[in-house]
């Protein structure tokens, strides 16, 4: 086809391509869910069916695009780690960053109208997500990634069930149920939980606690995680094989070592 006379103008386009041979890890976050949570009334301080949504989303969207390896998200987040070698789009990081925010935007929608059915969305305030991407340097960093993101997950929710404890059960304001935590550290909290509500924060459900995370199995050898150029077939075949691999939900510790050295295809 012959070019117009304006088609200069995609000139002025510009790519950012991601570093190669790296792992891209794309976090998804609610946009304003402090006010989304407050308009479709959430359950304080988890609501177990928006958290479900979350996770089917996540699920969804490991089913949709291969390359992810692993899923791990709380609250309104979810960060992906896709594999080192992962092509897709050609690392175009604008392209790759649009179509996360937006599949995992329409998946919570979809899932939000099944399990939440009694709560239709209005169009003044629908779930929407943001996207970011980071290529990470090495092996050490991705791990400290996903403990930062567990650590987060519990530092608040130790606070959030306090807290909430604090002005549903003691009747507190939340004003001074905030005061009440300014400067008190995990064992304070936990002393609060246990002394005034008979609560051992221990006893909370793993899903609170730990977050929730979805893996593939083990379906990489070592060949195609490290050779730079699979050949056309080789590349097919192994995106069938990911494509068609379990993916498995655990809530369990990912801050030691031990989670990631029985799982080492995960870094693939
Ligand atoms: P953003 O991300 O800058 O657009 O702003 P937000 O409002 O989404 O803030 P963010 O992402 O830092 O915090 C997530 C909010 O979502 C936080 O206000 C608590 C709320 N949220 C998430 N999950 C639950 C839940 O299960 N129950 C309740 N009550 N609130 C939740
Ligand atoms: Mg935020
Ligand atoms: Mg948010
Ligand atoms: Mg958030
Ligand atoms: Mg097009």
């Amino acid at each position: 086809m012959a070019k117009s006379r304006f088609e200069y103008v995609r000139n002025f386009e510009r790519e950012n391509l991601l570093l190669p041979e790296t792992h891209i890890i794309i976090r998804v976050d609610g946009r304003g869910f402090h006010k989304f949570s407050e308009k479709y009334e959430f359950d304080k301080p988890n609501d177990d069916r928006a958290l479900k949504v979350m996770n089917l989303s996540a699920c969804q969207l490991m089913n949709q695009i291969p390359d992810i390896m692993m899923a791990y998200g709380d609250s309104d987040e979810y960060s992906f780690l896709l594999r080192k070698q992962c092509d897709m789009f050609e690392r175009r990081e604008f392209k790759l960053i649009t179509t996360f925010g937006s599949t995992f935007s329409a998946n919570y929608q979809y899932f939000w109208s099944s399990v939440c059915s009694d709560k239709p969305l209005t169009v003044e305030r629908l779930p929407t997500f943001d996207a970011r991407a980071v290529v990470y340097p090495s092996d050490d960093t991705i791990k400290d990634y996903f403990r930062w993101r567990q650590v987060d997950c519990h530092i608040n929710n130790l606070y959030n069930t306090t807290f909430w404890n604090l002005v549903i059960k003691g009747g507190m304001t939340p004003h001074d149920a905030e005061n009440k935590l300014i400067g008190t550290v995990s064992a304070d909290k936990n002393e609060i939980l246990f002394k005034q509500f008979g609560i051992n924060y221990n006893d909370e459900p793993e899903i609170y606690k730990k977050g929730t995370l979805y893996i593939r199995d083990s379906v990489i050898t070592p060949t195609e995680a490290n050779t730079r150029d699979l050949t056309k077939r080789q590349l097919e075949r192994l995106q069938k094989r990911l494509k068609k691999s379990e993916i498995k939900e655990l809530h369990c510790d990912i801050i030691k070592d031990e989670f990631w050295d029985d799982r080492p295809w995960l870094l693939c």
